[in-house]
């Protein structure tokens, strides 16, 4: 039924409408507005929809009508139509009948931000839970909005220009076929989720795990990617990774180390995305630690780290150990901007995902900073006890190792609960015992 009607048409060419107005949230100043806006058009090149001009209309109150006046509006139409574009696309959330009367006005084809934004996580979804959550999201949208939708889907079928007795039937028809789909999707996705949360769990005590998060188009899969050295579609577009992937950052640690990159965020992101892709950023809220990335050759990277935070905050993990990498270093070049801001920003790296050195160093970081989480204990093993040098050569990270006359000396690094699995506990060193003391001066102090 609607999935046709719903997609916008890539060959469509489209007019971006914008307002600023102090009574409108994210619209409040004009730098506010064109900030929003640009992203507008990156989300559009996203898509590969071609973009005219853009409007934005200055307003002390918003029309509940039509959002900007009639008599602007009708204003837009004309030169939209002269362009030869299809489409008005509104950088704010549409009401269905704010999409009815601005169709009904302009005689074109209108959609929203929120629109926009479902369409490319529409496209880009690849696992099936991110494809579960983003049609479950989508006809979440659409539900409240079908009667806005139907004008057009009418002429579509037959050329009802005005609704009549047949399509709000056919709204009606439309609205229990939604809401029934939305159900078993839910039921779906439930199922899928538990089976994933139950691998993370049994992930949990095997591995520990940072998560890269950040802005979309920052530069987190292209770190992932030369940190982990594998190759996960890095591209320039808004919402290129929409599901969490996981891949070991260093197999030789113990226990190994597991990196996980993210869904990126955006501002004035649709509510029903949020919630949606909650289950997604789970990975990120399970995460020993959280790896910020932030494009520092972005004029708005103080919006993009606010937007952050603000997720972050959101998902209850604000307060979680994390560093910020500023990457695209390259591409920025006022070194004493590039000072100040790794100065304002404890605990911050300046990269380029390119360049190798740099990436070395920040893999060196993480593996140092994990490896600094772990207990440190000394052991004595006789050499009678093969199993337990093999766990503790295959289970722990040795610092010192040293041979005696009755065993092998380990200085060991390893998270406090694998230890306690380990069983060693009978083989610490007690700090009373004769080679305790003679092993002091030496090798015990490092
Ligand atoms: N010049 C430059 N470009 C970079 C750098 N790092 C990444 N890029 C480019 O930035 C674009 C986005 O990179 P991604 O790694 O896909 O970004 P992301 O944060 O994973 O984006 P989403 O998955 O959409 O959230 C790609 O075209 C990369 O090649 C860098 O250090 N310098
Ligand atoms: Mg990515």
């Amino acid at each position: 039924m609607l999935d046709n009607e719903f997609h916008i048409y890539r060959e469509a060419k489209a007019t971006l409408v914008s307002i600023v107005s102090p009574k409108f949230e994210f619209h409040k100043d004009i730098k506010e507005t064109e900030r929003s806006m640009s992203e507008l058009h990156e989300l559009l090149r996203t898509l590969e929809i071609e973009t005219g001009s853009e409007h934005i209309q200055n307003r002390k109150t918003v029309d509940p009508a039509t959002i900007i006046g009639s008599g602007k509006l009708k204003e837009i139409s004309e030169v939209a139509k002269a362009e030869k574009s299809t489409l008005l696309v509104f950088d704010c959330e549409l009401t269905s009948s704010q999409i009815r009367n601005i169709k009904k006005i302009s005689g074109l084809s209108v959609i929203d931000r929120c629109h926009v934004i479902l369409e490319i996580f529409a496209k880009h979804a690849r696992t099936k839970e991110a494809k579960l959550q983003i049609e479950i999201s989508r006809l979440q949208y659409i539900l409240p909005r079908l009667s806005g939708f139907w004008t057009h889907l009418g002429r579509q079928r037959g050329g009802v220009g005005v609704m009549g007795g047949e399509g709000e039937q056919q709204i009606e028809l439309d609205r229990r076929i939604i809401r029934e789909r939305i159900e078993r999707f839910k039921t779906e996705l439930k199922n899928l989720v538990k089976s994933r949360q139950e691998q993370s769990k049994k992930r949990k005590n095997k591995a520990v795990t940072a998560a890269l998060v950040g802005y979309t188009n920052a530069g987190k899969s292209s770190i992932m990617n030369r940190l982990c050295r594998v190759n996960i579609l890095e591209e320039n577009k808004l919402f290129a990774t929409l599901d969490s992937t996981y891949r070991m950052l260093n197999p030789d640690t113990k226990p190994p180390m597991i990196l996980i990159d993210t869904v990126g965020f955006i501002s004035n992101l649709p509510a029903m995305l949020v919630e949606g892709f909650k289950t997604t950023l789970e990975s990120a809220i399970e995460a020993d630690l959280l790896i910020i990335v932030c494009d520092i050759s972005d004029p708005h990277m103080d919006k993009h780290l606010e937007v952050t935070h603000k997720v972050l905050n959101d998902l209850g993990i604000d307060e979680k150990d994390h560093i910020i990498v500023f990457n695209k270093k390259d591409l920025a070049c006022d070194e004493l901007r590039k000072k100040i801001i790794l100065r304002t920003h404890p605990r911050s790296f300046l990269v380029s995902s390119f360049d190798e050195e740099d990436i070395e160093g920040l893999r060196k970081y993480v593996i140092e900073y994990f490896l600094e989480q772990q207990e440190k204990y000394d052991l004595f093993v006789p050499y009678e006890k093969g199993e337990i040098h093999s766990k503790v050569s295959s289970n722990t990270n040795i610092i010192t190792r040293s041979t005696h006359e009755k065993g092998i000396y380990y200085k060991i690094r390893v998270p406090g609960f694998i230890f306690k699995n380990l069983g060693l506990n009978d083989y610490i060193l007690s700090p009373k015992s004769e080679l305790y003391q003679k092993l002091k001066d030496s090798v015990l102090k490092e």
